[in-house]
């Protein structure tokens, strides 16, 4: 028989598979190894989503469709393998393909790794949008930095966070096609001339950025657009003449300077460190990214006017900032608009999203690094600063103060549109942060709550649950999240609530299984109680931690007590540098040494807390869970989006009236939400009472005794700090929100004994869930933000 040539895939995904392994790796399939397997299969998914994306390309050009273009310091893919075969189709064929040989296909996809190149939430957003995007036919890019070590690796010895270099690259990368002809040179430092009326800036430095596309595929595969993330490389390989003085150091200093810039993320998303390596790495990829905007819109236009009309920029935060002054230098100084028109064509192309208002986390650089690192922007930033003092004489807000560049306000300044990300995050803005620019520019601000892809959040985390939505109404949900309405009078049907029961049941017995594994014995029937995010004081793991402590203690005293058994499980990491954040990681996993030990109790109560909580980890954790702890201090979280996945598979949610919590609610009804703690509003008046904190440990006697247990050692030393903060400053408020957090955790309890009404709840949850796909997000974007038109390949 005649093999087809490597070059043009089999139509028959075996075939593909094999041929792949064969041709593409040089391996025979007698000697492959899973990873074998798993590259062959990867390469064989991505031959068939390369025609789509040509065909989308051509698309946009030929219907001349406006683009958006996605610039985020961070986006966290996870794995890609199963979202392209799920979007595809293929999954059937793959799992089939592999049981036929006595492979498990779950193991070979689980062996690619999880690509983190990003933090926490921000990050997953961006991935979730570009999927999005894809899936509605928006033609659109995302930009970013090809880092070489995404967030650190985590291990716990003895309960402390011990933080491993991450190595996603050391194996080959099956989705990305490195473009060695796409490189721009990005320059730093220097100075700047006039030169017959035109300002020139002259780098003192430069480094090449080259493009690696990774294509991403939407649902039904009829549509795909390209991930395009830079990576540093030094302008000059390699000193051949210090090699040849024997310097082999010197010789390849260039290149480790250069490579520098795409080598760690930045293992924090809230607080801006680094400085300088940190700036240079956020100029970097934004002025590549400009320069590919700029070259595509100038193969396809010849009016610089027309930009706004054709090109859409979002800033993911304040990290590409510097893209309105490096988009305005290009188009004053180099294309030669005037000042004010430049700045005009910017606006109407940039827009930006904020993602916090924890002061900490508001991006300023000094004005001496960014007038060192890039003196022509600085200029253009004092210009603006002028500008915008003229405009609006009798405004306090300065782009430039107390030495400082602030990027908020730069941001806000250069963008058309700028947005929060929950309703309540959105207000909160208006009233705090940007108050002032609020008033100054009345109706620039707009909301945009989040979303997460059904795609991946539900059809490939939750195959089971899946299976039975579909079952009852069809599959239409999976591209129209909002059709899972139709489950709500399924919530009164006895057959479907036991199916939907033992679809929970069974995750969690696939969770216990794998927590076993990794050394937490567990009870399945147990009820799982999940809190995974980073590790924050804001976020408050500590308060779970202390009523933890204070359930054990109670069932201590009376181990034949109506219990609730109940698994706690903590996931997250913590920002290395982050020291009250560490200390709660050790405390949680010293509680959960002694509570899981004690004879008396270890039926009742278990917590366990896999390490290296990541976008994988939570796709097995999430589809288990029952209860969803969504329990920052209210004013603090902007949306959250784990709190959005949790109610769309079926877990209820305990929590403040926190970012995307308040609409959570809304939609899924108070009386399937478990509500507690302080409002924004009481929790900014409650700050003001003096000695609240002791107060609030004073009337609560369950709170004072898991305080004392810490302080006495129960939990071995080293905790004062955590102790000393919640019983004297207490900025989070945990000791004045912890005894409505009871009461809340026991009326959960009170719910989960009657099996049946509990399911209905969870139903109820799942099937007013709809809202919060990123579908939805993107559409608004799209109307509200971009001006955008989804595009369908003829
Ligand atoms: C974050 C917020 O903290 C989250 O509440 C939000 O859901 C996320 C996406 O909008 O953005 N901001 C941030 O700096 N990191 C986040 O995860």
């Amino acid at each position: 028989m005649q093999e087809a040539p490597v070059h043009l895939p089999s139509e028959n995904l075996s075939d593909a598979i094999l041929q792949q392994l064969k041709y593409g790796l040089g391996k025979d399939a007698a000697h492959a190894t899973r990873t074998d397997w798993r590259l062959a299969l990867s390469l064989a998914i991505r031959d068939r989503i390369v025609d789509p994306w040509f065909a989308s390309t051509r698309t946009t050009y030929a219907k001349q469709g406006k683009r958006v273009y996605y610039l985020s310091m961070e986006f966290l893919i996870g794995r890609l393998l199963e979202d392209a075969a799920v979007n595809l189709g293929l999954m059937d064929e793959v799992t089939a393909f592999f049981d036929e040989r006595g492979l498990d296909a779950k193991a070979v996809i689980a062996d690619e790794p999880d690509a983190a190149l990003g933090n926490g939430g921000l990050g997953r957003l961006a991935a979730c949008f570009l999927e999005s995007m894809s899936s509605l036919g928006c033609p659109a890019h995302g930009y970013g930095i090809r880092y070489e070590h995404g967030l650190f690796r985590q291990s716990f010895d003895d309960g402390r966070q011990v933080e491993a270099p991450e190595d996603w690259l050391s194996e080959p990368h099956a989705w990305e096609f490195e473009r060695a002809e796409v490189e721009y040179r990005i320059g730093f430092g220097g100075h700047v001339a006039e030169e017959n009326g035109q300002t020139r800036w002259y780098p003192g430095e430069a480094v090449l950025a080259r493009a690696y596309d990774t294509p991403v595929i939407g649902w039904k595969g009829a549509w795909a657009n390209t991930l395009r993330l830079w990576s540093a490389r030094p302008e000059q390989i390699f000193d051949l003449s210090r090699f040849n003085a024997g310097d082999y150091y010197g010789a390849a200093h260039q290149e480790a300077l250069a490579r520098t810039i795409s080598r760690v993320l930045y293992p924090d998303d809230t607080t801006d460190e680094g400085k300088r390596l940190r700036l240079k790495q956020e100029y970097f990829f934004t002025a590549a990214s400009l320069h590919d905007i700029l070259r595509r819109f100038d193969s396809e236009y010849d009016d610089l006017s027309l930009l706004p009309e054709k090109v859409a920029i979002q800033l993911n935060d304040t990290h590409p900032a510097i893209a309105g002054p490096e988009l305005i230098r290009i188009l004053h100084d180099e294309r030669g608009l005037s000042f004010e028109q430049a700045v005009e064509i910017a606006r109407g192309c940039l827009a930006y999203t904020n993602h916090t208002l924890l002061p900490e986390a508001l991006e300023r650089w000094s004005v001496g690094l960014m007038a060192h690192l890039l003196p022509r922007h600085m200029q253009i930033i004092e210009r603006m600063d002028a500008l915008h003092a003229e405009a609006h004489p009798d405004r306090h807000v300065r782009l430039i103060d107390h030495g400082d560049v602030h990027m908020g306000p730069l941001a806000f300044t250069t963008a058309h549109r700028v947005n929060g990300v929950s309703a309540l995050h959105s207000e909160l803005m208006k009233d705090t942060v940007f108050a002032e620019l609020n008033r100054l520019h009345p109706g620039r601000i707009v909301n945009q709550t989040n979303g997460v892809t059904p795609r991946r959040w539900m059809l490939s985390a939750n195959p089971r649950l899946s299976a039975l939505i579909t079952e009852a109404i069809g599959d239409g949900w999976v591209g129209d999240l909002e059709q899972l309405q139709q489950l709500e009078p399924l919530a009164e049907d006895a057959g479907f609530v036991e199916a939907f029961a033992k679809a929970k049941r069974a995750n969690k017995a696939d969770l216990a299984a794998y927590l076993g594994k990794e050394g937490t014995g567990v009870d399945p029937d147990a009820m799982f109680d999940v809190q995974i995010k980073r590790i924050h004081e804001y976020k408050r793991q500590h308060l779970n931690i202390l009523q933890t402590i204070a359930l054990w203690q109670e069932m201590k005293d009376d181990p034949k007590g109506d219990w609730v058994p109940t698994l706690k499980i903590f996931g997250g990491k913590a920002a290395p540098g982050y020291f009250f954040a560490k200390d709660i990681i050790r405390l949680i996993n010293k509680v959960a040494e002694v509570v899981n030990r004690d004879p008396d109790t270890r039926h009742l109560l278990r917590v366990a807390y896999p390490a290296n909580y990541n976008v994988s980890l939570a796709e097995r954790l999430i589809p288990a869970a029952e209860v969803s702890q969504q329990i920052s201090t209210a004013g603090k979280e902007a949306s959250g989006t784990g709190n959005m996945k949790f109610a769309l598979n079926g877990a209820l949610t305990i929590g403040t009236l926190d970012g995307a919590n308040v609409e959570i609610r809304e939609l899924v009804g108070a009386e399937n939400f478990f509500l507690f703690g302080m409002t924004a509003e009481e929790v900014v008046a409650r700050r003001q009472v003096e000695g609240h904190a002791w107060q609030a440990i004073s009337a609560d006697p369950r709170l004072a005794r898991a305080l004392e247990a810490i302080r006495h050692g129960t939990f071995g030393h080293g905790f004062g700090g955590i102790v000393d903060n919640v019983s004297g400053p207490d900025y989070f408020l945990v000791s004045s929100d912890f005894t409505d957090y009871w009461r809340a955790s026991r009326e959960l309890d009170a719910a989960y004994r009657d099996p049946k009404a509990w399911t209905r709840k969870a139903i109820l949850n799942v099937a007013r869930s709809g809202w919060f796909s990123s579908d939805r997000t993107i559409r608004g974007y799209m109307a509200d933000i971009w001006d955008a038109k989804a595009l369908s390949v003829d």
